[in-house]
């Protein structure tokens, strides 16, 4: 017979869901229970890709499942449409960004209604459209009123490439996340979100996520967030009047403190340098002022630093200590200076070692001396030498020196993090506009709110575009010049747009209701909607977008906008799409073209492999699918649904057993195994049934039995997560109405999940001896234990072993008995 091809019906099911609008959410309470499945919004920046095939093929999954299962589903799509390669578009073809922009998203948007997830259309949003930004505007103003949203003056990264400043998170290694250029540090004025605020409660929060987001994101954002305790210690500096402060987590070890290091490109260390010292200094600290905070922190590399020429004093025995300069202390961690202690800390070890400087050990964990081993001890000990809390455990003596500090005026307590304020402002085009108008007189004035949105000129192209370090709003002068809201003296709009990740750090809010004009959302349907119970995406975001809409939720929590403090109640993260273990990525290129795989075998044969290849964790090397074995499965279940025979609605319980049983199994596992994620096995355990079903058709009770009929609707149902053309097709087949979506997900029948039995004759000399109610699966070797441990087989066997069994399991076990 001939081959169903799966691409045959992809036309005509399209038009008909779209037709029928199946996935639309409903806003009023209908009595169901309302889900949100979500999937990370796409970046138009050309076609779907394979990563994308997969992702959305992950996602659509428990959305699909839940429609199945009856519930208000919302699953929205939308555009992630500001950003930088828009604008580099722009530049090469002498046109304006939103050109390219919306061009793309066309493309996205047609190929994906062809790949068909279970999307609400009706809610589709664009981040680059002004009925978007407009509120992403409004919200940089209630940060800006509550000191979320501040300027400051300091270093920051810099990407020669893109002609931009950077978020910490976007430099990865030492360079820029998306073009890879090395970056480098220049000092400017910059818009930040106080996102350091928001420090302990993103740490705290995460209780909240454990055992629902993966561990590795978790400890992803916990490192980040880097947490530390320890103390404050002041050390006078012989010749300033004010002392320097450092931050140790080993405050037990203050009396092993040998020498100070000052950050090199901290102003303590310009400040303090002596005479003699500076020129050694300022060649030192140019040196630094190439490198990147990776190699800084490395423990690889050589020390390196140079004597400031003074002298600092230890508040616990007043003894003298030199101050250096070194790169391996950082400026804008805990005060920029540390106390060093070179007998418990490797990398002063290392300095100390290099430069010749004392090594003390001041807690004796039994091991050798570090300057004999070169390894500083860091663990647990007594603490000795150190007269204020001598005899003493780590912990004993942490506790016991920072009261002694805080008695004496000269330290305290203190916690410290590694998570840095979020540098949000962007020398580009294309992105939201900053909200800030800049007055002679008053100084920066918000916009008001009713002026909003702060549209960016449409005079703007190509040329105008191109980066100058500047941004190139400042060239729209008709723009810029502005009447000042407070004074109306002159004033000048913030040149300034927000980094992309703005935008994307509060859209699942604007889906709970996008056309919504009095605020960013309809508070109340976010209530109803929210959080939301899946979230699909690439690990790639696991720090910066992940943590950012953490952080936006918890802002909006305290503005009273919204009841719940974490956005995302469950997250996955998809593994990535390779080739021969290459990685296929938007900056990689694409190996493969998702276009043509899905013009060569069809949707469902690519979202099937996407699906089949693994746990959705792991990634899938395009190489080693089985696409032709997809297509197979395919036809086999479309030829099933074509061959049944009895009318829909035939009584199941009038159908073979056997195949009801496997139907009910295959249930009451894939229920289980889409609950937990196991989509590769939910799809092993319908091919089990499409094979048990062929079967009954063909040697079995014929295509005419009931069960049969309850398999293959169980089938198209079941499938319908995973290849919903094909399960559409077969639904038609078996003459039910469209969308098998919502035919409501099948319940097994508990009675026939019920371990089956036959009765198994046991014969000793071929006469009848025992009967044993057994599985009718049961292998012949378990079958033969079972019938020699028969206590009435025994007694017929007397002592002697038997001398030959002769198994035919489940039916007959014959045994001759030994002499
Ligand atoms: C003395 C000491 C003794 C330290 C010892 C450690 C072990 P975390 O956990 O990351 O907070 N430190 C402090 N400020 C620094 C800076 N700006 N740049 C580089 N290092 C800095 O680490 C805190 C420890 O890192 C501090 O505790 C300090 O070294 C160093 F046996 O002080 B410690
Ligand atoms: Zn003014």
């Amino acid at each position: 017979d001939e081959q169903y091809d799966p691409r045959a019906v992809q036309d005509k099911w399209q038009a008909r869901w779209a037709e029928l609008d199946p996935f639309k959410a409903v806003e009023e309470d209908d009595g169901r229970e309302r889900r949100y499945a979500l999937d990370m919004f796409p970046y138009p920046s050309g076609d779907l890709h394979m990563g994308h095939a997969e992702a959305f093929a992950i996602g659509d999954v428990p959305a699909r499942y839940w429609f199945q299962r009856g519930y208000n589903v919302l699953h929205p799509i939308g555009w992630d449409s500001f950003g930088l390669p828009a604008e580099n578009a722009a530049i090469k073809r002498d046109s304006h960004p939103a050109e390219w922009t919306y061009a793309n998203i066309d493309t996205q948007a047609a190929s994906f209604k062809r790949y068909a997830p279970a999307f609400d259309w009706s809610r589709r949003l664009h981040t680059s459209d002004p009925e978007y930004y407009r509120w992403t505007q409004w919200l940089f103003l209630r940060f800006y009123e509550r000191g979320l949203a501040y300027r400051k003056g300091g270093q920051v990264n810099w990407c020669p490439n893109d002609q931009t400043v950077l978020a910490n998170e976007q430099v990865v290694g030492g360079h820029c996340e998306r073009c890879g250029a090395l970056v480098e540090k220049r000092v400017l004025t910059q818009w930040y979100f106080k996102i350091t605020e928001y420090a302990d409660r993103l740490l705290e929060d995460m209780k909240q996520l454990e055992g629902k987001w993966p561990e590795r994101v978790l400890l992803m954002q916990r490192n980040w967030i880097g947490r530390s305790t320890g103390a404050d210690v002041d050390f006078v500096i012989e010749g300033r009047d004010e002392p320097v402060t450092v931050y140790t987590t080993r405050p037990d070890t203050l009396y092993g403190a040998t020498f100070m290091v000052v950050a090199a490109d901290a102003d303590l260390a310009e400040e303090i340098v002596a005479p003699e010292q500076r020129t050694a200094f300022e060649a030192y600290r140019e040196e630094v002022s190439r490198e990147s905070e990776i190699e800084r922190l490395s423990t690889e590399r050589d020390k390196t630093g140079v004597f400031l020429g003074r002298y600092a004093i230890n508040p616990v025995n007043g003894e003298r200590i030199p101050v250096w300069a070194s790169d391996y202390v950082l400026a804008e961690y805990g005060h920029g200076a540390i106390m060093a202690v070179p007998a418990h800390d490797q990398r002063d070890l290392d300095f100390a070692l290099k430069f010749g400087l004392d090594v003390r050990v001041v807690v004796d964990t039994g091991e050798p001396h570090p300057t004999e081993t070169g390894v500083a001890t860091t663990g647990d000990g007594r603490i000795v030498n150190s007269p204020a809390i001598e005899g003493l455990s780590k912990a004993e003596g942490i506790a016991r020196i920072t009261e002694v500090l805080a008695e004496r005026g000269t330290g305290k307590a203190s916690v410290n993090f590694r998570l840095r304020d979020w540098l949000v402002s962007r020398q580009r085009f294309w992105g939201c506009p900053i909200p800030i108008v800049h007055c002679e007189a008053c100084g920066e004035v918000p916009v008001p709110d009713e002026q909003l949105p702060v549209r960016l000129p449409d005079n703007l192209r190509g040329a105008d575009l191109a980066p100058k370090g500047t941004s190139p709003l400042a060239a729209a002068a008709d723009w810029v010049n502005v009447e000042c809201p407070k004074c109306g003296g002159s004033a000048k709009r913030d040149t300034d747009t927000m980094d992309t990740f703005v935008d994307s750090s509060w859209y699942y809010f604007r889906y709970c209701s996008p056309d919504y004009t009095e605020g960013p959302f309809d508070v109340e349907q976010v209530r109803k909607w929210m959080p939301i119970d899946q979230y699909t995406g690439g690990v790639e975001h696991a720090i910066l977008h992940l943590l950012y809409s953490r952080f936006f939720t918890k802002v909006l929590y305290d503005m009273g906008m919204v009841d719940f403090t974490e956005p995302f109640t469950r997250l996955l993260n998809q593994g990535q799409v390779i080739l021969n273990a290459k990685a296929m990525s938007k900056t990689t290129g694409n190996l493969v073209d998702l276009g043509e795989q899905i013009a060569e075998h069809g949707v469902d044969v690519v979202r099937l492999a996407m699906l089949f290849s693994g746990p959705p964790e792991d990634d899938i090397d395009w190489a080693d699918v089985s696409l032709h074995g997809m297509a197979k499965f395919l036809s086999r279940v479309h030829r099933i649904a074509s061959e049944v025979a009895s009318d829909p609605g035939a009584d199941a319980t009038t159908g073979d057993e056997g195949l009801r049983r496997v139907t009910h199994h295959t249930i009451s596992e894939a229920t289980t195994l889409v609950d937990s994620h196991r989509f590769n096995v939910a799809i092993s355990r319908i091919m089990e049934l499409v094979n048990a079903t062929r079967k009954a058709i063909d040697s079995g009770p014929g295509a005419a039995d009931p069960a049969v009929r309850e398999a293959a609707e169980t089938i198209a149902i079941l499938l319908s997560l995973f290849a919903p053309y094909t399960a559409e097709e077969s639904w038609a087949l078996l003459g039910r109405s469209a969308p098998v979506t919502k035919a409501g997900w099948p319940t097994a029948d508990p009675v026939l999940l019920v371990q089956e039995t036959v009765t198994c004759v046991v014969q000793v000399a071929g006469k009848v001896k025992d009967r044993l109610e057994i599985s009718p699966e049961i292998s012949d070797a378990d079958l033969e234990a079972l019938a020699l441990a028969s206590p009435k087989v025994q007694d017929a066997l007397g002592g002697p072993p038997p001398r030959r069994v002769i198994v035919r399991a489940p039916k007959i076990v014959n045994i001759v008995p030994g002499a």
